[in-house]
């Protein structure tokens, strides 16, 4: 038995993400040094499933967007095959993940059975492949459910009192208006069905050979759940389709043991039999677990599929922007999120456009232009955005009178288009004006003490120097971009501590005083400017993040979603 705060010597971690666009793996030894990583990328090594990003886009639907079920799972057996010759997997003593936030499975009546009995000599693809009531999972990127988020919220007495109760007002990629959708539109489908997973406790089931608990970080992204009493809320489970609650089972902690890996994986890829599988959570708190993120003044930025800011509070106050969810290494504390959905892949489509493919092309003209790009503000909207709630379009205006500070009444003049250079910095500054501005409106830390950056798009110090100088604080990187499979492997030694403890222990335990030898220490990439032409930057810059702020109220007012 391990001392507190002590991991078996020799021992193993393992941490999933199974993510939009890939399923990553991060494995850490008893003193948190990653000792192995890798990944699937979907539409690159599963081409078969002929995905773009990961995702299929619905031409019939607008904003409908969905991923093959079934390919997440040929991802899972590729991984670990994958992962075979890098690592013994008779040393893992815990493995947990992250998946996608909001991602729904549907399985079919009869395939608990089908689950408790996978056949070592059988692929996983071959034994699951007809589990689900539907092949297709709604996903984060959903935007075609407006009409039951009204309706769910309108049942409960509207979008305020939603997200009193839940931590988020509607929001059409929840899994709640997805379900809602469903048994509208599909009644068939939802009859079918004996049990809803989300992502993650979708593969932490295939890991347990039985259905996983849906962890209450995770639940915190359905609208169904009481973000005060962590338990299923019977108002919203009622407003939203019947007989719900049987379908979802119990909720639990982050940190609680899902239970010990299935024989399959033990026959087929050598795992120990006593091997730990700790519940999957959601990939940005799983993220805030890999960041250490455990001062209030620290803001985390994540560039992935999506972007998104988030901090930790000691309270939940739920608001009609942004969300509250269980912080999942911490029992009695939340974490605060916003969501954008045109991250990288809206970039990589600037980046295509007008700069020859190439992050080095698009990071050399964001060095050539200057800071503020004089006065072009850029709105890239290449799918419906979730914040501000705006349809598909590009809208790019130019602020006129910049030098005179003291105003904060910009004239704008709206154009069609900004030269190459221009654009490239107009979608970044664009995004961290937007991100700042939001996250100030919300209540979080302004300004930051500082910013630690997270997901692909963070190993690109051009726009890590651009967030600095907008955000006016220093900016940390850890030592790989993918925190949320790395915070997945942080979680699965956190919850075999628990485990073997017998109760909640601190996470913090397992690195207080250590964590620059570990692999989760952060570094600075780009320092907060100190001389007084930074000052003067920053103060223009917030001149120019309220007219943005501006437009984008009367953009929403003219032409949002409601
Ligand atoms: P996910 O949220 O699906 O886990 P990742 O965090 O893996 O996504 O990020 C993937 C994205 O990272 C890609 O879509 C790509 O656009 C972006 N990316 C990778 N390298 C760079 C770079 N040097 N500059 C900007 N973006 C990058
Ligand atoms: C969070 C959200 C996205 C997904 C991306 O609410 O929708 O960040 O979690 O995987």
């Amino acid at each position: 038995m391990a001392g507190r705060g002590s991991l078996p010597e020799g021992s193993l971690f393992l941490g999933l993400d199974s993510s939009t666009q890939s399923l990553k793996a991060t494995v850490l030894n008893n003193e948190l040094t990653i000792v192995a990583s890798e990944i699937v990328n979907f539409d690159s090594e599963l081409p078969h499933y002929k995905t773009e990003g990961g995702v299929y886009r619905d031409p019939a639907d607008d904003g409908h967007i969905f991923s093959p079920t079934i390919m997440w799972v040929e991802a899972l057996e590729l991984l670990l095959e994958k992962l075979k010759p890098k690592i013994n997997f008779g040393k893992v003593v815990a493995v947990s993940g992250s998946g996608q936030q909001h991602g729904s499975v549907y399985w079919k009546k009869g395939s608990h059975a089908v689950l408790s009995s996978l056949d070592a000599s059988k692929s996983l693809l071959s034994q699951l492949k007809d589990a689900f009531s539907t092949m297709n999972s709604p996903i984060w990127m959903d935007s075609s459910t407006t009409k039951q988020c009204r309706e769910i919220e309108n049942a409960v007495g509207g979008a305020l009192e939603l997200a009193k109760l839940t931590g988020s007002r509607a929001y059409e990629r929840f899994t709640g208006p997805q379900i809602r959708k469903i048994y509208q539109t599909e009644p068939d489908v939802y009859e079918d069905t004996e049990r809803i997973s989300l992502v993650s406790s979708f593969m932490a089931s295939i890991l347990v050979g039985s259905y996983a608990s849906i962890d209450e970080t995770d639940g915190a992204g359905m609208n169904l759940m009481d973000i005060n009493q962590r338990t299923w809320s019977k108002s919203v489970l009622e407003a939203t389709a019947p007989g719900l609650g049987t379908k979802l089972g119990k909720l639990a902690p982050a940190y609680s043991t899902a239970g010990r890996i299935t024989p399959y994986f033990v026959e087929r890829f050598q795992f120990d039999k006593n091997c730990l599988v700790i519940q999957w959570s959601v990939d940005n708190p799983n993220s805030l677990a890999g960041l250490t993120l455990n001062t209030p003044g620290d803001l985390a930025i994540s560039l992935g599929t999506s972007d998104t800011v988030f901090g930790i509070t000691a309270e939940a106050k739920p608001s009609l922007e942004g969300h509250v969810f269980p912080n999942p290494v911490e029992p009695d504390g939340y974490m605060v999120m916003l969501c954008y959905k045109n991250g990288s892949l809206t970039r990589e489509d600037v980046r295509n456009r007008c700069a020859d493919k190439s992050w080095d092309v698009f990071n050399n003209y964001l060095e050539k232009t200057p800071p503020l790009n004089g006065g072009k503000l850029g709105f890239y909207y290449k799918d419906h955005e979730i914040l501000p709630p705006l349809p598909v379009g590009f809208h790019r205006y130019t602020a006129e009178n910049l030098n005179d500070v003291t105003s904060d009444t910009l004239l704008e003049r709206e154009v069609e288009e900004f030269h190459p250079p221009s654009e490239v910095r107009a979608i970044i500054e664009g995004q961290m004006l937007s991100m700042r501005g939001h996250a100030e409106r919300f209540g979080m830390p302004n300004p930051p003490k500082r910013i630690i950056a997270t997901g692909g798009a963070s190993s690109n110090k051009s726009i890590l120097k651009s967030i600095a100088q907008i955000f006016g604080c220093p900016v940390f990187t850890v030592q790989r971009p993918d925190s949320a499979s790395l915070g997945a492997a942080l979680r699965a030694a956190h919850g075999w501590l628990c485990n073997a403890q017998g109760s909640f222990v601190p996470i913090s335990c397992l690195y207080k005083g250590n964590l620059e030898k570990t692999s989760l220490g952060s570094k600075l990439a780009v320092p907060a400017g100190n001389k007084e032409e930074d000052r003067e930057l920053l103060q223009k810059y917030t001149v120019l993040m309220r007219k943005r702020m501006e437009i984008e109220r009367r953009l929403v007012e003219k032409i949002g979603r409601s």
